[in-house]
């Protein structure tokens, strides 16, 4: 899917309208705009930032793009083609506040194991402040993440579900992103 000069197929745009939130003009109104930005259909991890640093030209995105490359790039293949950008749009452009938010806290669980350490959490919130244009240095992100570390159901456990972990921001979010 997604190469050079080649439209959609009628299978795929069912596909991906059956998958996402997207009519199907939208989806070949993406589709335009993906082959726009990346000609050859596949998106590299460089033009990725490229698009970041105009989506936010005041943060420091870095590890936030690097987080999104890898959640989106399922294949492995080190490049992100149109399915798996749509996808990936269809739960930041129309997904709710708490499934946008899980999607972040998701890309954050960088060892994969549906739990977000105190380590991967520090790193999260130190992410969003500073994607959002905030300033924070590591102390202020480790006293946050402490705060929310302590809120775990069982202090036994070394992390915390990322489900369980959204609906802590979801009401601690006002407190969690404000700059110092
Ligand atoms: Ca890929
Ligand atoms: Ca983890």
């Amino acid at each position: 899917m997604g190469h050079k000069n080649t439209k959609l197929s009628k299978k795929n745009v069912k596909k991906i309208m059956r998958e996402t939130r997207f009519t199907k003009k939208e989806v070949l109104d993406w589709y335009r705009c993906f082959l726009l930005d990346c000609p050859t259909g596949k998106l590299s991890r460089s033009e990725l930032v490229k698009i970041y640093d105009a989506l936010f030209p005041n943060g420091d995105h870095s590890t936030f793009t690097e987080a999104v490359f890898r959640a989106c790039d399922i294949n492995n293949d080190e490049h992100i083609c149109f399915y798996e950008f749509i996808t990936t749009m269809s739960v930041m452009a129309r997904g709710t506040l708490n499934e946008r938010l899980q999607w972040v806290c998701q890309i954050f669980d960088t060892d994969c194991d549906g739990t977000i350490s105190r380590d991967e959490l520090e790193e999260l919130i130190f992410t969003i402040v500073a994607i959002t244009g905030g300033k924070v240095c590591r102390e202020t992100a480790c006293e946050r993440a402490e705060a929310i570390w302590i809120k775990r159901a069982d202090d036994e456990i070394d992390g915390i579900p990322v489900t369980v972990l959204t609906k802590i921001i979801m009401s601690a979010r006002k407190t969690l992103i404000q700059s110092e």
